[in-house]
């Protein structure tokens, strides 16, 4: 062991430096949030394990080139170590791939290079400068390499997967849903972060470059023999309106209309679709996969179905897309701004927003959050509306705003002092306090719409309203068989995904309850017809939920699917009105339907295809 330790020490004070290094560098420069014992472990492990086991490709190449490939690896390293310092002191985030690729973002940099270099960044390579100096008296003996080498890589491995278990642990689902760089970095360290970055990276790009310009004719094809007409009726029936998006984070509408220990959960929104000018959309759909926000973000923006696996908003941020902001700029001259009281890389927004166009994003920086106005994700919904306000009063008109709310997010908690019902009393504590957190967005809701109406907002308004994805997943089947009264049937968990989805005008006098088949990629047909604007023969998967003759044919992101008469789910299928087992005959000419449209969707964005529009 003493020889083992000894004969490379050059390695392990190499790998030692290196590690405390980054670790300073993780706690002073970069703002984790590491904040518990179990995140200090994780930092510590990533960080080493990662630090030997790529000093030890040195110990791989031929004998003399040793010690040259372990300066060489060091100092790799320390630069990229250094230019995340830079490039954090600046946009607050890390460096991907793409962004380095990104003139324009890099530009934006430019003159303020120098500003974010400070004297005592020179600190950042005395290491190096040290271990050069040690390198005489330290050691890297050849034949000692050849005997330990497989040992030392087993160790960095050993280490990794500690690491990754612990990871895992504490973030489920990291890697596949890789929601946040924050998070990335926080639980796997910054280099291993950017192995997987570039693993994406190459992904994603190898696809690209496979995909060629007839693949879209078929797709193409396919749209063009499924397209209906929107209603004509309704055609620009909200031209010119400011229109006001806002994203009710995980809610369900099994909600609406529905009380529980006999309060209403959801006072304002059951008012709200009984007003004049409100149509509401009862078997809405949403689509989201992995991606959750995100994706049902995306899927609005471009009626399109979000990736199979991961956020297609981490995977294909540099895709040329046809979105609802952009078509809005264009054709309607619309101003977009999206308002969110998170942090501005998470689900890589900061970077996904410029392919879809918007002209501005309020993120984080531009609230003022603190620990009494905040609770569990971030700041509390009702600071969130009444701190976005004053912002919408500067928008150019006429805009377009997405609000993506916040508080009603997992896992539903809340300060008692905002309970205005209390908690349920099943043995479920995530369903008993979701109803809580439901009915204060509910609330914050209401607020905002009555400051609207009091800063004489509301009148140039359209307002859309739409629930993101579920709050309550399967696991909690238990307790939702108690509140719904019924036992959850894999038939049941499709009707669960129903989400709301309302639309009001101001000043038109029809209340509408629709209750035809939708989804989250109709919405954009829906407003682009609303607005009066002609989007014939675009490429989009869905189509105006006004329309008469819609095709009543939802798919979800798993391949179930909707229709007016059946639900297919799993191998089996359902007659939709009473949740009866129907012959699987019945969904069959829908099966390979759903697949199809789903392939075309993925081919699209995984090839890149819109490039080839032009
Ligand atoms: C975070 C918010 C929540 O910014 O969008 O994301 P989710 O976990 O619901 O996808
Ligand atoms: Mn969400």
């Amino acid at each position: 062991m003493r020889f083992f330790v000894f004969r490379i020490s050059l390695y392990w004070v190499a790998t030692i430096l290196l590690s405390i290094k980054t670790y300073i560098v993780s706690k002073t420069v970069f703002d984790l949030g590491i904040d518990t014992a179990i995140a200090e472990i994780i930092l510590v492990l990533s960080t080493v394990s990662a630090i030997m086991l790529l000093l030890s490709a040195s110990l791989f190449v031929k004998r003399k080139y040793h010690q040259s490939a372990l300066f060489i690896i060091y100092s790799i390293i320390s630069v990229v170590l250094y230019g995340n310092v830079l490039y954090y002191r600046f946009f607050n985030d890390f460096i991907t791939i793409p962004v380095m690729f990104q003139s324009m973002h890099l530009a934006n940099l430019g003159g303020s290079l120098f500003g974010l270099i400070g004297l005592l960044d020179l600190l950042l390579f005395v290491d190096l400068l040290l271990l050069i100096l040690l390198s005489k008296r330290l050691h890297l003996r050849s034949e000692v390499i050849n005997q330990n080498r497989t040992a030392i890589l087993t160790m960095g491995i050993i280490l990794l997967l500690l690491n990754t278990g612990l990871a895992h642990k504490e973030r489920p689902e990291l890697l596949t849903r890789s929601f946040d760089r924050k998070l990335l970095v926080k639980n796997i360290g910054l280099y291993a972060y950017h192995v997987y970055d570039f693993y994406l990276y190459t992904n994603t790009k190898t696809k690209i470059v496979l995909a060629d310009n007839n693949e879209l004719t078929e797709i193409i094809n396919y749209v063009k023999a499924n397209e209906q007409k929107p209603n004509p009726d309704y055609f620009g029936a909200a031209k010119g309106k400011n229109i006001i998006m806002i994203a009710l984070e995980s809610t369900q509408s099994f909600v609406i209309n529905n009380k529980v220990e006999g309060q209403e959960i959801t006072p304002f929104l059951n008012q709200l679709i009984k007003e004049r000018g409100t149509y509401y959309f009862s078997n809405f759909y949403h689509q989201t996969g992995q991606g959750k926000t995100s994706d049902a973000e995306f899927i609005i923006e471009n009626s399109l179905y979000g990736l199979p696996r991961g956020a297609v908003f981490f995977s294909n941020p540099e895709n040329q897309y046809h979105t609802l902001a952009s078509v809005l700029g264009e054709a309607g001259d619309y101003y977009s701004a999206v308002f969110h009281a998170n942090n501005k890389s998470f689900w890589n927004r900061n970077v996904m927003y410029n392919a879809i166009g918007y002209d501005r994003f309020y993120a984080e920086e531009e609230y003022k959050i603190s620990k009494e106005n905040s609770i569990g994700w971030g700041l509390k919904d009702e600071e969130f509306f009444s701190q976005t306000i004053p912002y919408l009063k500067e928008l150019p008109q006429p805009y377009y705003a997405k609000l993506l709310t916040l508080t009603n997010h997992f896992p539903f908690t809340l300060a008692q002092a905002d309970e205005i019902i209390p908690e349920w009393t099943s043995k479920d504590g995530t369903v008993n306090r979701y109803f809580t957190t439901v009915r204060y967005q509910d609330e914050a809701l209401k607020q905002f719409f009555e400051k609207m109406k009091q800063e004489g907002l509301y009148d140039n308004s359209i307002f859309i309203l739409y629930g993101d994805h579920y709050g309550i997943s399967e696991n909690h089947n238990k307790a939702m068989a108690q509140f719904l009264e019924k036992e959850i049937t894999p038939y049941e968990t499709i009707q669960l995904q129903r989400v709301p989805f309302i639309i009001h005008f101001p000043n038109r006098t029809e209340t509408k309850e629709i209750t035809t088949v939708a989804g989250q990629v109709d919405v954009k047909p829906t407003i682009l017809n609303l607005m009066g604007i002609n989007e014939q023969g675009a490429i989009q998967f869905g189509s105006d939920l006004f329309s008469t003759d819609k095709r009543q044919f939802v798919i979800l992101r798993d391949g179930s699917f909707i229709t007016d008469k059946y639900i297919m789910t799993g191998n089996n299928c359902y007659i939709r009105d009473t949740g009866m087992k129907a012959a699987k005959e019945s969904c069959k000419p829908y099966m390979s339907l759903a697949k199809e449209e789903l392939n075309y969707s993925d081919q699209i964005i995984y090839g890149d295809l819109f490039r080839f529009l032009e």
